[in-house]
This record gives structure tokens, C-alpha cells and sequence, in this order.
């Protein structure tokens, strides 16, 4: 609102600026062309002096706001050219004018030095010294027992078996009765091992997989099970409470023990190659008639190493699982791949498939 003339005049008295037809009351009294000037030295003078002793962000941001802001001093200044003559408020505007600009500037150059002068210390701290050796990480591999069991599945695959998983707690109908094994036969007593209550156990081989397919499956089948099993078996050189097997399964019209030991002998030949010696003795497994178990010899060894139990399925199993054992026959085996790894690669010792010694690890 415009004042009335008589006020404005009152207050223009008191020092007060008429701006844009309005009183402002910031500036308390009106100034002079030398006085302003005297104002104008004073505060470069000033300026000089605090930007000497800027010695972080925050002050430099101090002298910014006070200097420059919008409330700030020059700001200040400004205001009393509307009380100087016409022919004065040229010169004032261009003193004020250099004043700004100059402490502007040199307010940039203190910034632009100081986020150098960071930069710098950064850089100084974060080296890096090209010439130090590298930390060097070396990459994992396959462990020899899934090298080998992944050698031997694929000689199946080829062969033209599928694979089949089952679970490693398995309940004792599949580990035990469906094989051919009631309660009262002595040879679960060989496989009682782990229990986890009163009719689970930690599967002591993978034969259950067997009848897990078979239920599921018409013939002609033919499959093999890699996994885990788990005996109550005191460790020594060639035992471990923890191993693997291989279980193979087919069953079809016509099948012989001739055809296993060609599968069989097959098998060897692609596993190992030239060299190794095959060799079939009798054997008993409730759920294989007749049974047999399975030797190989390295070149040049002298022992044998048992690899496997096998035999024809028993028609008593066959016929279990609802096949029609006039029609179809089978046969099936349990393959300890722990025992086909020391024999592959001349390892004497078991336990070192468990105890994670990278010495021996790394040589696959
Ligand atoms: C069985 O486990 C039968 N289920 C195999 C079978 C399947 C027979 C199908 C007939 C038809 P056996 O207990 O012999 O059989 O074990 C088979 C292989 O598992 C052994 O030849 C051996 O290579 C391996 N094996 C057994 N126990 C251990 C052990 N404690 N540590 C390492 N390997 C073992």
C-alpha cells in the first residue's frame, strides 16, 4: 500500500529508503556517497582478512552467506543508492557492483582450491601401488566323488538308462520288506543301521529306489540311482559310515545274467579302459536270485577290490510290485562309486574322499 505523503516524508526523515513507493525500514540511516564508499573499503578489507583464515567449508559457507546471501551485507549496501542523487548512484551502483563480483570470485577460488586440495588428500590416501603382487583366488573345482559319479552316469545314459533319485531316510518297507527282507530275516540285521524312529532309517543302500520306480512304472524299465547311503560300518581303508552307490535296474522280457555281464563288462571297459580284470563270485541278496558280487584288478595289482553286489531281481520282488514275473525278468546292481574312484585314480585310502585335504583335492 502507498503510505500517505506525509508519513512517507517522516519516515525518510528517520533514515528510512522509499523503494517501489514503499517504506523499507531495513537501512537506520541514510548514507552519504563517501560514506558508502569508506563502507565498501571496510568491507573488502574485511573480506580479505576472514578469507585468510577459511579453514574448512563451513566457515567459507559462513562468509558466503554473510557476504553475499540475500540478507547478507552487500545486500545491505544496496538499499542506500536509492537515497543518493541521480548523478551520484551511478558511481555507487559500480563500486557495489565490483565489490559483489569480487568477493564472489574470490569466495569461488577458495572453494574450487579447497575441493582441490581434497580431491588431492583423496587421491593421496586411496593409491594404489601397481608393483604390490595381486591377491590371488584360485578357482574351486568338481570333487573327484561327483567327477566320477558324473563319468559313470553318463556311460549309463549312453547305454540308453535314465536316472532316478529317492529320498536318503527311507522307511523300512522300501528298505527292507519290499526287498525281500521280513523282520525276521537275518540279513537285516547286516543293513540295521541309523534309525531315525521307530520305521525310518538312513538308507543303508540304494536298492529301495528300485521299488520306488518299479510302483510307479510298467516295464520294460530301465534306470540307475545315484546317492548316498549309510552303514554302521567302522571306518578303515575301504570302509566308510558315509558313501555312495549306484544302483542300475532294468527290467524287461528275456533278460539274462548273460546281459548283465555284458552291461557289465561294458561298462568296465568304458570306465577304465584296457587292463582291468573282471571277476564274478557267488554272493546272497534276498532280492536277487542268483546273486553275485563283483571284483576288479588293476593292471599290475595283486588283490581284488569288491565293487558290487548284483544278481537277477528276484521273482518274489518282481511280483511285489504287481510285474508279471513269467513274463519279465531283471537285473539289477549296488555300485560303491568311492571304490570305483580309488581304483580309477590308485587311491588306498577311503577317508581322504571326506577329509577335504585341498593337497589331495586339487590333483583332479
Ligand atoms: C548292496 O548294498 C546291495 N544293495 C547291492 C545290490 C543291488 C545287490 C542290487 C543286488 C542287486 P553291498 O552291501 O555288497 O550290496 O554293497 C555294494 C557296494 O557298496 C560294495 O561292493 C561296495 O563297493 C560299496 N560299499 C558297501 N559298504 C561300503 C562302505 N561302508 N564304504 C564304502 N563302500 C561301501
Amino acid at each position: 500500500m502507498t503510505p500517505p505523503a506525509a508519513s512517507v516524508e517522516a519516515s525518510l526523515y528517520a533514515g528510512n529508503l522509499l523503494v517501489n513507493g514503499k517504506i523499507d525500514s531495513y537501512n537506520p540511516h541514510l548514507m552519504t556517497l563517501e560514506e558508502l564508499r569508506v563502507e565498501i573499503e571496510g568491507l573488502e578489507r574485511e573480506l580479505q582478512e576472514r578469507m585468510a583464515r577459511i579453514d574448512d567449508d563451513a566457515s567459507l559457507d559462513a562468509l558466503r552467506v554473510d557476504f553475499l546471501g540475500r540478507k547478507g551485507r552487500i545486500s545491505g549496501l544496496f538499499k542506500h543508492l536509492g537515497s543518493l542523487d541521480a548523478s551520484e548512484r551511478s558511481e555507487a551502483g559500480q563500486l557495489l557492483n565490483t565489490l559483489k563480483e569480487r568477493a564472489g570470485q574470490e569466495i569461488a577460488r577458495v572453494a574450487q582450491k579447497a575441493s582441490a586440495e581434497q580431491l588431492a588428500s583423496q587421491l593421496d590416501a586411496e593409491r594404489v601401488d601397481m608393483s604390490l603382487p595381486g591377491v590371488y583366488s584360485t578357482f574351486g573345482h568338481l570333487h573327484p566323488m561327483t567327477l566320477v559319479q558324473r563319468e559313470i552316469e553318463s556311460i549309463f545314459m549312453r547305454m540308453g538308462f535314465s536316472v532316478a533319485a529317492g529320498p536318503e531316510i527311507e522307511t523300512e518297507y522300501y528298505n527292507f520288506d519290499a526287498l525281500n527282507i521280513p523282520v525276521e530275516h537275518p540279513a537285516r540285521a547286516d543293513w540295521d543301521t541309523f534309525y531315525i524312529d521307530e520305521t525310518s532309517l538312513l538308507r543303508p543302500h540304494t536298492s529301495p529306489v528300485q521299488i520306488r520306480v518299479m510302483e510307479t512304472t510298467e516295464p520294460p524299465v530301465r534306470i540307475i540311482c545315484p546317492g548316498r547311503c549309510y552303514r554302521r560300518d567302522t571306518q578303515d581303508a575301504t570302509h566308510s559310515p558315509v558313501f555312495h552307490q549306484i544302483e542300475l535296474l532294468w527290467v524287461e522280457e528275456g533278460l539274462s545274467l548273460a546281459n548283465l555281464k555284458y552291461v557289465l563288462e561294458v561298462f568296465t571297459h568304458e570306465f577304465f579302459g584296457e587292463g582291468y580284470e573282471m571277476l564274478f563270485s557267488g554272493d546272497y541278496f534276498p532280492f536277487t536270485e542268483p546273486s553275485v558280487q563283483v571284483h576288479i584288478k588293476a593292471p599290475g595289482a595283486t588283490d581284488w577290490l569288491e565293487i558290487m553286489g548284483a544278481g537277477m531281481v528276484d521273482p518274489a520282488v518282481l511280483e511285489g510290485v504287481g510285474y508279471d514275473a513269467e513274463i519279465y525278468t531283471g537285473f539289477a546292481f549296488g555300485l560303491g562309486i568311492e571304490r570305483m574312484a580309488m581304483l580309477k585314480y590308485g587311491i588306498d585310502d577311503i577317508r581322504v574322499f571326506l577329509t577335504n585335504d585341498l593337497r589331495f583335492l586339487r590333483q583332479f
